[in-house]
């Protein structure tokens, strides 16, 4: 079989997602840690973004898309169930993962809490506008965990993987954590989750 090569810098929660899944199902894949936009990525992705796939003479972009094939294309345990419920289940949580717990998380606090212009300083009142939210996601998570401690089902899957590491990286901040941590589950979820070989060996390096 072709080697499988996963594009993208180890820092994308995206790319880690895809990563942890290769490591889960024990599929040996190649990291080409490009950024976006590089020309690599620029050919596969429309919009320039990782992570993007190659094997063979298949490319990919759009993480579901490439976790979608990799469970299929490969031999190991499988982490998009096969039946009806279950796939939409999971197709729900990583829509809604990536459309607001990436977005309120990562985008509307992460991002302007670490790169922002340095004589204004950080926009607080945006960071701060995105805590009432962050709690809603918290709460539907919370909500969604409270059965079986995963997302779909009783069992891990990509779902989850798509997930976590966006709760991680808001977790190493304080006042997201606060949110986060008023929900049991969740924090239960992080801690579990975080602390499996497959997040564990994927951990982008320290930044110098
Ligand atoms: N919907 C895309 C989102 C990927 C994404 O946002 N990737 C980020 C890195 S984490 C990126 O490439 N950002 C550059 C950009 O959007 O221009 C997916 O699921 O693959």
């Amino acid at each position: 079989m072709a080697d499988l090569e996963i594009l993208g810098i180890p820092l994308s929660n995206y790319v880690r997602s895809i990563r942890m899944l290769c490591e889960e199902k024990g599929v040996a894949y190649k990291l080409n840690p490009v950024f976006p936009h590089s020309p690599e990525v620029d050919a596969i992705h429309p919009a320039g973004q990782i992570p993007c796939l190659r094997h063979g003479d298949v490319a990919l972009f759009e993480s579901k898309a490439i976790a979608t094939y990799i469970d299929k294309a490969f031999p190991g345990p499988k982490f998009i169930p096969e039946d009806a419920l279950g796939a939409a289940r999971c197709e729900q949580w990583v829509s809604y993962g990536n459309g607001k717990v990436d977005d309120w998380i990562m985008r509307q606090f992460v991002v302007p809490s670490i790169f922002f212009n340095k004589e204004k300083g950080p926009d607080t009142a945006k960071i701060e506008a995105a805590l009432p939210e962050i709690e809603k996601c918290a709460a539907a998570l919370d909500k969604a965990l409270a059965a079986t401690g995963y997302l779909v089902g009783d069992a891990l899957t990509y779902a989850d993987m798509n997930v976590l590491p966006m709760l991680a990286t808001g977790a190493m901040f304080p006042a997201c954590k606060a949110v986060l941590d008023q929900h049991a589950h969740v924090s239960a979820y992080i801690a579990k989750l975080t602390a499996r070989d497959s997040f564990k060996n994927t951990a982008p390096p320290p930044r110098a």
